[in-house]
């Protein structure tokens, strides 16, 4: 579902993604929960609300056999909220992974790849993402573009040691990143924003983040300043850089190596 968001009227775009949102989720729960799972990751957002609501609405018979992973304080509260049975990641038996993973985006691209961490909880969506073997992204249409950082203009997330945060601003400077800046706390809250893990986060700006197959019409990254880069060799250098945590790229299906641990979704609804 495609619209042109401004030729509506608010109140009728505020439903109709809603709606969008409201699909996916239902959609994604019905192609990819199978009765016969029993440990499941849900990310946070609000489209995931809609994937609980989807997952509740399978009742007790299907879901009291299965255990529900939160990767924040607000899918743990949604788990809980929706009578459903709540366990953590930390407890996750060695060697066992989860069935499957929800969780939204702020973007995602024509390969699938993902940028997420606009809710300031990308290291642990992170973590579940890659312990599930089956990872799907539920975003409505207004997330979709053709490459990343088209429509999320806010920047990249990316959870770094505050210590280390002058010293990362410095460099993604050096890597054409115009515009980073340390996210500011919550209204009302004085200094930086502050992770579930005592970081900050970081929202660096690129261009829009080049594809394998772009490079078949002549687009390539020119050189490291010219911030314009492509999804893997952006992420292989972000992660390398002293004192960042993790960052909120997500791989997709475009078969790109897994540089920072991130599980390739499997799908995305729209
Ligand atoms: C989480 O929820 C984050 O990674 C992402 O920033 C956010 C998307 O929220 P919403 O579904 O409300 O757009 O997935």
């Amino acid at each position: 579902m495609s619209t042109s968001e401004s030729a509506l009227p608010a109140q009728e775009q505020a439903r109709l993604v809603e709606e969008s949102k409201r699909l996916a989720a239902f959609q994604a729960v019905k192609d990819h929960l199978l009765p016969s799972y029993t440990k499941i990751g849900i990310g946070s957002g609000s489209t995931v609300v809609y994937v609980v609501d989807a997952i509740a609405a399978l009742g007790p018979a299907i879901t009291k056999s299965m255990t529900f992973y939160p990767t924040g304080a607000q899918s743990e509260e949604l788990i809980e909220a929706a009578g459903l049975n709540l366990a953590y990641i930390s407890k996750l038996p060695s060697g066992t992974q989860l069935d499957v993973a929800f969780d939204g985006a702020d973007e995602v691209d024509d390969d699938l790849n993902l940028i997420k961490g606009g809710g300031a909880c990308l290291w642990q969506e992170k973590i579940v993402a890659a312990a599930a073997k089956k990872f799907v992204c539920v975003a409505d249409f207004r997330k979709l573009s053709p490459r990343l950082g088209t429509a999320w203009k806010k920047g990249i997330p990316i959870e770094v040691l505050p210590m280390a945060a002058p010293r990362v601003l410095d460099a993604l400077k050096q890597m054409g990143s115009h515009g980073a800046r340390i996210r500011p706390g919550l209204p009302g809250k004085a200094g930086a924003i502050v992770t579930d893990n005592g970081m900050w986060i970081i929202d660096a700006p690129f261009a829009p983040l080049l594809l394998p197959k772009d490079s078949e019409k002549g687009l390539h990254a020119e050189n490291e300043s010219s911030g314009v880069w492509t999804v893997d060799a952006l992420a292989d250098r972000l992660i390398k850089l002293p004192g960042v945590a993790e960052i909120g790229l997500f791989y997709g299906q475009s078969g790109l190596e897994v540089a920072s641990g991130a599980q390739k979704p499997v799908a995305a609804y729209f």
